[in-house]
């Protein structure tokens, strides 16, 4: 008889009280891989999907083709935007932590993939965020960060009037889709949206954004097959931080390929690229948009990051893996690096960093005040139940009018 049949389950190597063996990741080298002409043919990127774009190496400097000359100005104002979103989301944290809130989900680690793309994307572009890029809103000076907490707190002032979770914005203005809780609409969300700025022949693009477990979803495959037969104005963003709340990125289908791979295997152009790597991140979106904006097509990147802290709220990680993870992660801290950079090439100082994070800690608990007297959860300023009937239609039809009635508001 044939030996039995059996089935692979992948297992991730660090768990509680276990290190991660990071090996799995296959990095580059600072500076080595190549930069294709933005024109490239997608099948001449297949080498990309499976190394590493990384600019910034371990002392900070600036190294190889993709190593742009990027003013300086540009970049302390994403070191201040990274600074701030993390700052903001610890005090958010915390907020929930008071029962001020209902929920609440952080980018920490991840900071840079959000911030440095919305550096590189241009007025009137539309991002289809997920809840883990709240830099889109936070790196923009015309997204006031009052409003955003009134959305976190569910108060009186909630721009979504409660019908939200907390941390699920929407700011048409500011080139920010409303986030959907149903994982993976945002690639087909965005590539549709991209295919109608062709149609109507616009010169705005799409940017998609999707997390390692969520690609497992069929979604991710239709808006890859739509992006690539149409050539679809799109960035199609794949943030790979190795964990879908408990489901380690293997799962999803990470282990022995890449999720860039899955691109190239579409036809379309793909990119695997240090996602803690603020210059990386903002030459590689930078390459994407151009090709967009020169009807070459879509662009898939794979940032690789980690998810330095709990998937929200509502999980403990230390459950499923070594509690000291982030530590261990070769690509460290994307904050941590734009500011070693920035301080090896004269731009930045220790006092000023000190100054900026004293600054801002100020500025996000201004905030939070001013937030805070229009209502809390804790304090019952929510919504009225009258706003759950409107805006519903355009005039409300009878059965609605009878139900608000009989509710009493
Ligand atoms: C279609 C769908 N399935 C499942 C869920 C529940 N869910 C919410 S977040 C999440 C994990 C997503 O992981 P990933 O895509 O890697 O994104 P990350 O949270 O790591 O940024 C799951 C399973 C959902 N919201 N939608
Ligand atoms: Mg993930």
């Amino acid at each position: 008889m044939n030996q039995p049949l059996h089935l692979h389950v992948p297992e991730p190597s660090g768990r509680p009280g276990r290190h991660t063996d990071f090996s799995y990741l296959r990095l580059s080298p600072a500076g080595e891989v190549r930069r294709p002409p933005v024109d490239a043919r997608p099948s001449h990127t297949n080498d990309l999907a499976y190394a590493l774009v990384r600019v910034l190496d371990d002392e900070g400097r600036a190294l190889g083709p993709w190593a742009e000359a990027i003013d300086a100005q540009l970049l302390r104002r994403g070191l201040r935007a990274m600074m701030k979103t993390r700052i903001f989301d610890a005090r958010m944290l915390i907020a929930q932590r008071q029962k001020k809130m209902s929920f609440y989900m952080q980018c920490l680690g991840e900071e840079a993939i959000a911030v440095a793309q919305a550096l590189a994307l241009a007025p009137g572009d539309m991002c289809f965020p997920t809840y883990r890029q709240q830099g889109l809103l936070l790196a923009r000076d015309d997204v006031d960060m009052v409003e955003m907490i009134c959305q976190l707190l569910s108060n009186e002032r909630d721009p979504m009037k409660g019908r939200q979770l907390p941390v699920m914005y929407s700011y048409k203005r500011a080139g920010f889709f409303s986030i959907s809780g149903n994982l993976a609409t945002q690639f087909i969300q965005a590539v549709g949206w991209g295919m109608a700025s062709a149609i109507k022949g616009d010169s705005k693009i799409a940017s998609a954004w999707i997390g390692d477990g969520a690609t497992a979803e069929s979604d991710f495959h239709t808006a890859l097959t739509f992006a690539h037969v149409y050539r679809a104005p799109v960035i199609l963003n794949v943030v790979n931080n190795q964990w879908a709340i408990s489901a380690f990125q293997d799962i999803a289908g990470g282990e022995s390929t890449t999720f860039a791979g899955r691109g190239v295997g579409c036809g379309i152009a793909s990119l695997r690229v240090d996602g803690n790597d603020f210059l990386a991140v903002y030459a590689a979106s930078r390459w994407a948009a151009e090709r967009a904006r020169s009807n070459l097509g879509p662009t898939l990147i794979e940032w690789i990051t980690y998810r330095a802290g709990p998937h929200s709220t509502s999980d403990d990680p230390s459950k499923y893996r070594p509690a000291d993870d982030w530590a261990h992660f070769p690509l460290g801290d994307p904050i941590a690096r734009l500011k070693q950079h920035l301080i090896r090439i004269g731009a930045w100082s220790e006092e000023e960093h000190e100054r900026v994070q004293k600054e801002l800690e100020a500025e996000v608990i201004a905030a939070q005040k001013e937030a805070e007297r229009y209502g809390t959860l804790a304090d019952g300023h929510i919504p009225s139940a009258a706003a759950m009937f409107e805006d519903v239609y355009k005039d409300m039809p009878e059965h609605l009018r009878r139900q608000r009635q009989e509710l009493g508001v």
